[in-house]
């Protein structure tokens, strides 16, 4: 196929309540989807960057700069293009792998779109629904905490992450405990520590997480492999999985015994099901992330999540943990699981009218 255009658009949601992490607090998504026009048909993706480059260095306004002056430009060079040319025509290009990952993702769908096939196939899925967590934020108070995690039990979520950081790690691990039992349980830090807390982590040991995400800075993949040896609670990597490449190395080096598979942190779903094909190889479990997308972005991933090696609940919750009013038919959450969507490509599609309600700007590039 041959790309006539790509739109970018920029939409902004508030969050049914304020997110708040190590890193900050969001009360809204201000986001980017990629639109796509080809010859064939049209495809959708969203791109995950935050507002600021505080999960990492990726923020929306640099994601839409570097699409419009830079990706879309090196599309329109390519003839017969598909998504598998995406990744090597735009590999010259540093980092960027949010953006890169939304345009991909646009490409793949108006790809499977003209052929008729699910993405969730062509990633080789095996399960029709999927099971799911939920991320909790830091909150002002323990009560709050117990409160809300207590709200997405009732639910049905089927296990819980806390965000944690330094002055709220123990305490609301221990409350959870107390209250709710012996549920899934983990926790995600965010790259807020440093090795030199390995014994202030080593606490967290009698709880019985699941695992600790993130605990160390993203390029600190040694100071990973030193925690592992210093804490029983199995390390998950999320920021520093930027790649295949980048999983391998980490599991080589002990640094991490299960990984979080996010597709914009890794430049799309492709390299995602390699880092999938990688981490079974080594016997390390994968789940699904979450970037608080709309539905457009979970949607994906719900399939992505359907593969064999995603042995744990992601974070794919359903559409009213982020939203009031999602931008395709809200996802909602089934005995704890979400269905994985079967119709072409993404296999959803934005309601016009959710969409033109939170649109806040769109521009077309013409190829
Ligand atoms: O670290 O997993 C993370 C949200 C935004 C940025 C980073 C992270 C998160 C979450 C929420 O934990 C996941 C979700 O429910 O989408
Ligand atoms: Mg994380």
């Amino acid at each position: 196929m041959k790309l006539t255009g790509v739109e970018l658009r920029r939409i902004s949601l508030p969050l049914v309540s304020p997110f708040r992490t190590s890193f900050g607090t969001e009360t809204t998504r201000d986001a980017l989807l990629v639109r796509v026009v080809s010859t064939e048909a049209e495809g959708w993706g969203e791109c995950v960057a935050m507002t600021g480059p505080l999960y990492s260095s990726e923020y929306v306004d640099a994601a839409a700069d570097v699409l419009r002056r830079f990706f879309a430009p090196a599309l329109a060079a390519v003839e017969r293009l598909s998504a598998v040319e995406v990744g090597p025509a735009l590999a010259k290009f540093h980092g960027h792998r949010m953006a890169k990952a939304a345009l991909e993702t646009a490409v793949l769908d108006a790809e499977l779109r003209a052929e008729g096939r699910p993405l969730a196939r062509e990633l080789g899925a095996v399960h029709d629904r999927v099971p799911c967590g939920v991320s909790v934020g830091i909150m002002d108070s323990l009560g709050e905490l117990l409160d809300a995690v207590g709200g997405y039990l009732d639910e049905g979520y089927l296990r819980i992450k806390l965000k944690i950081q330094p002055g709220w790690d123990i305490a609301p691990v221990q409350a959870v405990r107390e209250r709710f039992g012996d549920v899934l349980l983990q926790v995600d830090a965010n790259t807020a520590y440093s090795v030199s807390d390995a014994r202030h982590l080593s606490l967290l040991d009698p709880f019985g997480l699941l695992l600790i995400e993130q605990p160390l800075d993203e390029e600190d993949v040694l100071g990973h492999a030193e925690l592992a040896r210093q804490i029983k609670t199995p390390i998950c990597l999320d920021e520093s999985i930027t790649s295949a490449r980048a999983a391998a190395a980490a599991i080589t080096l002990g640094a991490c015994s299960i990984i979080n598979v996010k597709p914009g942190r890794v430049g799309g779903y492709l390299e995602a099901r390699r880092i999938h094909d990688v981490c079974v190889a080594h016997g390390i479990p994968v789940w699904c992330g979450g970037m608080l997308e709309t539905g457009l972005g979970r949607a994906a991933n719900i399939a992505l999540a359907a593969l064999p090696g995603f042995a744990l609940p992601g974070d794919t919750s359903a559409s009213s943990r982020y939203y009031q009013t999602d931008i395709t038919t809200p996802f909602t959450l089934q005995n704890g699981h979400l269905p994985v969507p079967t119709a072409a490509g993404i296999g959803v599609d934005p309601l016009p009218a959710e969409l033109a309600a939170v649109t806040t700007s769109t521009e077309w590039l013409a190829l």
